[in-house]
């Protein structure tokens, strides 16, 4: 998790007329959804959610047309088994971020009205306890997939629903 400095209180406190715009100043990064594998309809999306204010905020649910459900879940370990929670709500701290990424903080997709396919957009309306709700598309990736910008790359395998990926994995990664 990425927390930024901000000095920007006594600044924004001077500068009343802008106050207006940066109360809005949420903002979602890299919005991505794992595909879908063979029939299993549900699936995962991820984020990152950067909070320019000076107001601590919090993401209490999700929505999105692609899925019956979406609910936001978190991974802990028990007994060295990685589990999966639903959080009433995640924290977004003045000034900080929050990374939804594999393995640990989730929106789960549940009852997916159509499988996702790698290349697919996924509309999500996040909705905030402080914030007005913000519509965003999240594109569709495989499971396994690099992080384009090459730094979150241990989404191994961890629990939940994809146990079968791992056995089908086996033997035919590298074909070329
Ligand atoms: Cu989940």
């Amino acid at each position: 998790m990425r927390v930024l400095a901000v000095a920007a209180g006594g600044l924004v406190g001077g500068l009343g007329w802008l106050s207006g715009a940066l109360a809005q100043d949420i903002q979602v990064e890299d919005a991505w959804a794992r595909a879908s594998i063979g029939r299993v309809t549900n699936s995962a999306a991820y984020f990152t959610v950067e909070n320019g204010r000076s107001q601590s905020d919090r993401l209490i649910s999700v929505d999105s047309q692609a899925a019956e459900r979406s609910e936001l879940h978190n991974h802990v370990m028990e007994d060295d088994v990685a589990r999966m929670v639903e959080v009433e709500a995640i924290d977004i701290p003045a000034g900080g971020a929050v990374a939804l990424e594999p393995g640990g903080l989730h929106v789960m997709l549940i009852g997916l009205a159509e499988p996702l396919q790698p290349g697919d957009k996924v509309p999500l309306t996040l909705h905030f306890e402080q914030a007005e709700s913000l519509d965003i598309e999240a594109e569709v990736r495989a499971l396994g997939a690099r992080d384009p910008h090459g730094e979150h790359t241990h989404d191994q395998d961890h629990g939940h629903e994809h146990e079968h990926e791992k056995d089908a994995g086996h033997g035919q990664g590298h074909d070329h």
